[in-house]
């Protein structure tokens, strides 16, 4: 008798990606200066999620500079260092790096990391910079340590391995990577184990790996504002585990309301709490605030000190910036269109009184795309470089229909500008160069 046995899944080693990789313009053949007039601090590189592409918007003129061709269902954008190239992330692992010194965007180097992707980063250390970058995959479970500069594959890790309650897991993938400024050394969160590997890639043939057990089902999280500590969701945990890097261990496991989704989170300094970090939800209406200064304010370290209401749960994303006077939520995946269409604010300096009142925009209708069929999602607040414009994506779940990124004027709360072009198919994350090079969220 014949058994049913599953196909095993596909392999993809070090020889795999290095015979996928192409370097389309080797670094001598590239310009010595850049060799275009645009303020390159302020572009957004917006993921075009349902065509594959990124378009990279010119912030000063809100017009489109450039679309460029990358993965499918291409995923997130990060930005090198030296501000320079933009490496980009497609769900089914084609990796590629853009070289914004051109004339126009170029890509200069290309190669598929694996089936499935979804994290990328580049190395922020002193001496490092653009030295390297890795991506995480969810197929096969491993991580990729590149050339920062042609991306050509270095190392290949397994992330296979034991979760934090001691059971075996085949196929662990990579979420969240972000790099410390501080020291050689990633952070990488492996989702099904609950495993934060810390991995320092000063010397990648004797890679040393410090390993973390925090909670499963780790997703996406980022840095507070002094960048000692990373905040990650666990998400269907209901916990935000929070990294000491300085001392290489588990700070806290913060338990939250349920599945925490912050992206890279909000830091901000609340006006009774000191230092905090925010993270919205998927699945809780709810806004949660979590005291990060465990020196200054060690009464309020690593406790949700405040949860603030949403206008609907389904949140994706969080945003702040140091110059603003505001916290910013979406709820984009809300099944009412109404609640996915708009976005919460909070005045930050209200936070202190007993009972802050948000204002609730309705961006999507402020878009003015007329009936779809697709419902507009109002998605990912982005900061432009000054920080006084916050950027949304009304993201028409529809490749056929007219979507739009909507520029909001931080401190009036008033849309300044819309910006409506048949070539943004689809729009979702987006990623302004300055922030996203120096962490600012
Ligand atoms: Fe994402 C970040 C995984 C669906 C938009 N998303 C991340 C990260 C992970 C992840 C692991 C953190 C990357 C990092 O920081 O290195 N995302 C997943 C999924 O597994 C999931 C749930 C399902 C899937 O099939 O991919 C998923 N993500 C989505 C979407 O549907 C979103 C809303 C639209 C899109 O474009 O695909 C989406 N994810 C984003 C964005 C970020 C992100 C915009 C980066 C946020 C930031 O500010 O850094």
């Amino acid at each position: 008798m014949s058994r049913c046995r599953p196909k095993p899944r596909p392999k993809w080693s070090l020889a795999d990606i290095k015979g996928s990789w192409k370097l389309l313009i080797p670094v001598d053949k590239r310009p010595t200066r850049q060799m275009n007039k645009v303020n390159l601090a302020n572009v957004f590189a917006v993921t075009l999620r349902d065509s594959g592409e990124v378009a990279l918007i010119d912030g000063d003129k809100k017009t489109i500079w450039a679309i460029i061709k990358t993965g499918y269902a291409v995923h997130i954008s990060r930005m090198s260092t030296s501000g320079r190239y933009l490496h980009v992330i497609g769900r089914d692992g084609r990796y590629d790096l853009i070289d914004l010194w051109s004339e126009v965007p170029t890509t200069v180097a290309t190669l598929k990391a694996g089936f499935e992707a979804r994290s990328i980063e580049t190395t922020k250390f002193k001496g490092y910079e653009d030295k390297y970058a890795v991506v995480g995959s969810y197929w096969p479970p491993q991580y990729t340590i590149l050339d920062g500069l042609t991306l050509e594959p270095l190392k290949n890790v397994s992330t296979r391995g034991n979760t934090v309650d001691g059971n075996y897991h085949p196929e662990p993938r990579v979420a969240s990577i972000v790099a410390s400024e501080s020291k050689p050394e990633w952070v990488i969160n492996i989702k099904e184990t609950g495993m934060i590997r810390l991995v320092n890639y000063s010397d990648l043939a004797n890679l040393k790996e410090t390993t973390i057990n925090s909670a499963k089902f780790l997703h996406d999280g980022g840095w507070d504002s002094s960048k000692r500590y990373f905040l990650v969701a666990a998400n269907a945990s209901n916990k935000v585990a929070v990294v000491d890097t300085q001392e290489g261990k588990l700070a806290a496991l913060v338990d939250t309301a349920k599945i925490p989704h912050p992206g890279r989170g909000a830091n901000f300094k609340h006006p009774k709490f000191g230092p905090v970090w925010a993270t919205s939800h998927l699945g809780a209406d709810v806004i949660s605030i979590i005291g990060t200064d465990p020196a200054g304010n060690p009464q309020n370290a690593w406790k949700v000190v405040q949860e603030l209401r949403n206008h609907g749960a389904n949140s994706l994303f969080v945003k702040t910036h140091p110059k603003s006077e505001n916290l910013w939520a979406d709820a984009p995946l809300n099944p009412d269109p109404k609640l996915a269409g708009s976005v919460t604010v909070y005045r930050i300096a209200d936070l202190g009184n007993p009972d802050p009142k948000p204002e609730v925009l309705d961006l999507a209708a402020a878009a003015d795309l007329g009936k779809t069929k697709g419902v507009q999602r109002v998605v990912h607040g982005e900061y432009n470089e000054k920080g006084d414009e916050i950027w949304f994506s009304v993201w028409t779940g529809n490749k056929t229909e007219p979507s739009a990124i909507v520029v909001v004027d931080d401190k009036a709360r008033k849309v300044k500008t819309v910006i409506k072009d048949p070539r943004l198919v689809t729009p979702t994350g987006k990623f302004n160069v300055y922030n996203t090079m120096h962490d600012i969220y």
